[in-house]
């Protein structure tokens, strides 16, 4: 069994940050579930583009308020306490933070921890990042 508490994780390498963003992996690739499961803080007023060709993602809002972009439909989904979406097509997106967003997130295949977004939105794919 895994047990890790997300306030001793902030001040560890598991805690990654760029710049309106913060991300503590509280299950990374080596610990062999399957998935990563992250606590992301994103910064109120910024938008950003994502777009995890290599990765299934699925996101709950539990605090924070904004929206995402489908950019293949133009489709615009508020996003508050409660709300999940699931890129279930690698969907590219853009999310905006209205108010600032705290997001449990999975990732499958589970991110290594080394990850930062690249030029196109997406994370390396995990044999690039083995
Ligand atoms: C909302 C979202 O896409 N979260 C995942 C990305 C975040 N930067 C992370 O945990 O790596």
């Amino acid at each position: 069994m895994i047990v890790r508490n997300f306030h001793d994780l902030k001040n560890t390498d598991r805690s990654v940050s760029d710049k309106h963003w913060n991300s503590v992996r509280m299950l990374l690739a080596d610990d062999g579930m399957g998935f990563s499961f992250h606590i992301t803080t994103i910064g109120g007023g910024t938008e950003h583009m994502f777009h995890y060709k290599h990765h299934f993602e699925s996101v709950y809002c539990i605090s924070g308020r904004g929206s995402i972009e489908d950019l293949a439909t133009g489709e615009v989904h508020p996003i508050s306490p409660g709300v999940m979406y699931a890129l279930d097509k690698h969907d590219k997106h853009v999310l905006r933070c209205e108010e600032t967003l705290v997001l449990a997130c999975c990732f499958n295949p589970p991110v290594t921890g080394r990850e930062v977004h690249r030029e196109d939105g997406s994370y390396a794919p995990a044999e690039e990042t083995a």
